[in-house]
């Protein structure tokens, strides 16, 4: 049986040359963004990858296919579609769709498999998934955490979102042995602000020294990912004053709704939008732009 996987053309011979290339995901375009901001940040994300001279490849499933890079039509459909559409893929359900022949845009956890698979090791994205608050309770833990413990590509975010539990998130990367570098500082940033008030388990200032480190993780056969935590650039940031009364008032609002499972993260940032007037989303575009450039930056060093 063959991979069913179609790799855009300009990917497959940045690839074949050992060119930079960076993945980037699809659930935040479908579900993690309103239209048309979702498609304008898309091409954006892309642009500012080609802008640092590597290949951007967006990764969705699309009728059964996974899709490394997507071309103008893809992106399209992925944008404008109804969510009962396109379907929220991780690790768990990902054979399921494919078999169907359905369409799904992935998240980071599906993301880095079909990266994996197609030989990319580079993925910027916004924000992981992680130990969601009340999870002693819930058991809700972002199967991305579990990614990557165990599937080798370095993820590019800008921390983990105050809507999660952060300590708890860091606690389980520990245990899951996930290297977590923050970039530039000693804090773990926290998304929209830059300082999430823990200090991040390691620091690097230096593309150099991440790709270093990741190539001697590989080197030692250390079966995991690695998380690079970018701060959301300075002029772009939500204090975390401002924006945590809102963190609190959309979690109790997705508590009041009866949100679970794959559904309870999309609410939340539709939430915070509508409660930020759209500040959220804003600050969400700009750390994106962010993650993507280093990310790119990062690819040339590793590939060095
Ligand atoms: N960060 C964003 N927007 C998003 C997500 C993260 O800024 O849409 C998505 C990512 O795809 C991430 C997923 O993998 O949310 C995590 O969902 P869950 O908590 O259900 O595992
Ligand atoms: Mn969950």
């Amino acid at each position: 049986m063959t991979l069913p996987i179609d790799i855009l053309p300009e990917v497959q011979s940045a690839l074949a040359d050992g060119g930079p290339v960076v993945a980037l995901e699809s659930t935040i375009i479908s579900h993690g963004m309103p239209h048309p901001q979702n498609i304008d940040t898309a091409r954006a994300v892309e642009d500012a990858v080609r802008r640092e001279n590597a290949v951007p490849a967006t990764i969705a499933v699309i009728d059964g296919r996974l899709k490394v890079g997507l071309d103008e039509a893809n992106l399209t459909r992925l944008a404008t579609a109804s969510l009962r559409d396109v379907t929220k893929l991780t690790r768990a359900n990902l054979a399921q769709c494919v078999a169907a022949g359905g369409t799904g845009s992935t998240t980071v956890a599906a993301t880095m498999i079909i990266a994996h698979l197609a030989g990319i090791d580079v993925f910027a994205t916004g924000g992981i998934g992680g130990v969601h608050r009340g999870a002693e309770a819930s058991f809700d833990i972002s199967a991305d955490l579990r990614e990557l413990a165990h599937t080798p590509v370095a993820v590019v975010c800008a921390g983990a979102k105050a809507i999660l539990d952060i300590p708890k998130t860091l606690e389980v990367l520990e245990t899951l042995g996930v290297p977590v570098i923050a970039y530039g500082q000693a804090a773990f940033p926290a998304f929209w602000y830059r300082d999430s008030g823990l200090t991040a388990p390691m620091t690097a200032d230096d593309t150099m020294v991440i790709a270093r480190a990741w190539a001697k993780q590989r080197q030692l056969g250390l079966q995991a990912g690695c998380l690079i935590a970018a701060p959301i650039p300075e002029n772009d940031e939500i204090p975390a004053s401002v924006i945590t009364p809102m963190i609190t008032q959309a979690l109790a609002d997705a508590e009041a709704q009866g949100m679970t499972h794959g559904a309870v993260t999309p609410y939340v940032l539709q939430r915070i939008f509508e409660l930020t007037e759209g500040a959220s989303l804003t600050a969400n575009i700009a750390l994106v732009l962010n993650n993507a450039q280093l990310a790119a930056k990062l690819a040339a060093e590793f590939r060095k």
